[in-house]
């Protein structure tokens, strides 16, 4: 008994010693961070901000907790932003198109087909242009960390399957909060409703719209295919999602601290990308299994889109800045060399 008694006093101290001196060098306190998320706990993006947690957890030894509150729970993306800018919650993660009216560069990763795989969005997103859009959101109180695939938008609907163009002609498709995208998807004719995305399963439930559009992965987590008959792939955008923090938090956060947030978002933003490839690559045949009907958009379908919407381009443009679409042009021609 004794002895027994001896052995777990010495493993307690030697594990009570070693934790302090690990984070002796560090400068971390004791910190609860409120991070919030649009989708349920089961999905790609769920399963990504689990991650984060584990991995600030883990680097902080255990003392910067992560309180992961998902399924829109803390509200739509646009009022987590502004809970980030007073102060009120620390991180989020969410659409970058939602983010448009704080920061007006981000309308650049709405440019329908901006991106022709995913190798090119990491190429960029990750890269200068990637950082110097990120960095425009400081000044308005927020801090970006890392980019996270939401993925390639596909069209779903109750309607009709969309074989040509002319078959979204007054279709109610809900869009994103982002004049990119009602501009787009009014140009294409469809009757276009702005709405958040955690009214949208019981929007399309309702018929107060007919249709959306998001990842497969999405549709698939967010259980569309209950409400959706008809599935377009269309690939018609490449969506980013991007962690923020609160500015007024960070700001009164130690080097070492942010670095540990800056690391977790980066880690998870890798480990969120292969999961969501992974789980994309099988995603169109269990969506088939559960009922949807599937179309490919036909070549020259696709092309009338494609030119139809590169009307939109030039607001773009204006609106994110000449230099900055240039230099994008620009990266994605050498990319593509
Ligand atoms: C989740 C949203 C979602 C986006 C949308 O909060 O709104 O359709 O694709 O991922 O950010």
């Amino acid at each position: 008994m004794k002895f027994v008694r001896r052995t777990i006093l010495a493993a307690a101290a030697t594990g009570a010693l070693l934790a302090p001196l690990a984070g002796f060098a560090a400068d971390i306190k004791p910190r609860l961070i409120r991070f919030g998320y649009g989708l349920v706990e089961n999905s790609n993006q769920g399963r990504a901000v689990k991650y984060f947690a584990e991995q600030v957890e883990k680097n902080s030894q255990g003392k910067m907790k992560v309180r992961a509150i998902g399924a829109a729970a803390l509200g739509p993306d646009t009022q987590m932003q502004q809970a980030l800018i007073g102060g009120a919650q620390e991180m989020m993660v969410g659409s970058t198109a939602t983010l448009v009216g704080i920061t007006k560069e981000m309308a650049l990763w709405d440019t329908p087909f901006l991106f022709n795989n995913a190798k090119e969005a990491d190429a960029v997103l990750d890269g200068p242009i990637g950082q110097k859009v990120m960095d425009k959101l400081q000044p308005k109180g927020l801090v970006g960390l890392a980019y996270w695939e939401n993925g390639f938008r596909n069209l779903t609907n109750s309607k009709r399957p969309v074989q040509k163009l002319e078959d979204l002609d007054g279709v109610k498709l809900r869009v994103m909060q982002n004049n990119v995208y009602l501009e787009s998807f009014k140009t294409l004719g469809a009757n276009a409703v702005p709405l958040p995305f955690s009214e949208l399963f019981s929007a399309l439930e309702t018929k107060t719209v007919d249709g959306q559009e998001n990842p497969y992965n999405t549709i698939l987590s967010s259980k569309f295919y209950e409400v959706q008959k008809y599935l377009t792939v269309s690939n018609h955008v490449y969506s980013p999602w991007i962690v923020t923090v609160s500015k007024k938090w960070w700001d009164g956060l130690s080097k070492d601290e942010q670095k540990i947030l800056s690391d977790a978002a980066k880690a998870a933003r890798d480990f969120e990308r292969k999961d969501t490839r992974e789980e994309g690559a099988k995603a169109l045949a269990d969506l088939k299994a559960k009922g949807m009907q599937v179309n490919e958009l036909p070549a020259a379908e696709a092309n009338r889109m494609r030119e139809k919407l590169s009307k939109v381009n030039a607001t773009i443009a204006a609106d994110v800045g000449q230099d900055l679409w240039k230099e994008t042009q620009d990266a994605l021609a050498k990319l593509r060399k």
